[in-house]
């Protein structure tokens, strides 16, 4: 059944001038670009959206690096779209991504790793929200 995820590119590959490849290799895997917007994101902003891991060792500097440059934040439709989507990105360390996904073929480290995208569908309707109004995902 069609379903959105969310996706950032996040902002070491906008530096790197990756966003047009990576956003081939998308639309090369079957998703659908419902919306997308070149920005860039307060340190509190980014904050809000990582909140649930606001306990974790890496918040700082998390929050700082996603804050440090523009992004691309963008809804993607496709069946499945969001457990395929988790695989088209690969492992959150760029080491163990499998070859092919966006990660191995993009990051650099774990903490500069190319690209988010939503784990689950609650968070991919929080994350839209987050990002979108809803007249620019109808
Ligand atoms: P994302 O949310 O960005 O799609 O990444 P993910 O699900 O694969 O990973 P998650 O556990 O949600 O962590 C969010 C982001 O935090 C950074 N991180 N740094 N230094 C570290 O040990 C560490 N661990 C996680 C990564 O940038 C990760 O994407
Ligand atoms: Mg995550």
């Amino acid at each position: 059944m069609s379903q959105r995820t969310f996706s950032i590119i996040k902002p070491d590959a906008v530096r790197k001038g990756y966003t047009a490849a990576i956003l081939a290799e998308i639309e090369k895997a079957g998703f659908k670009i419902v919306s997308i917007k070149r920005m860039s994101i307060s340190k509190a902003q980014a904050e809000g959206f990582y909140y649930v891991h606001a306990e974790r060792g890496f918040f700082g500097e998390l929050t700082d690096f996603m804050s440090s440059g523009p992004i691309f934040p963008m809804v993607l439709e496709k069946d499945n779209a969001i457990a395929d989507f988790r695989t088209l990105m690969g492992a959150t360390n760029p080491a163990n991504a499998a070859e092919g996904t966006l990660r191995k073929l993009f990051a650099s480290s774990i903490g500069e790793n190319a690209v988010h995208g939503s784990d689950a569908e609650e968070t991919a309707a929080f994350e839209i929200g987050y990002f979108f109004a809803g007249i620019e995902v109808k």
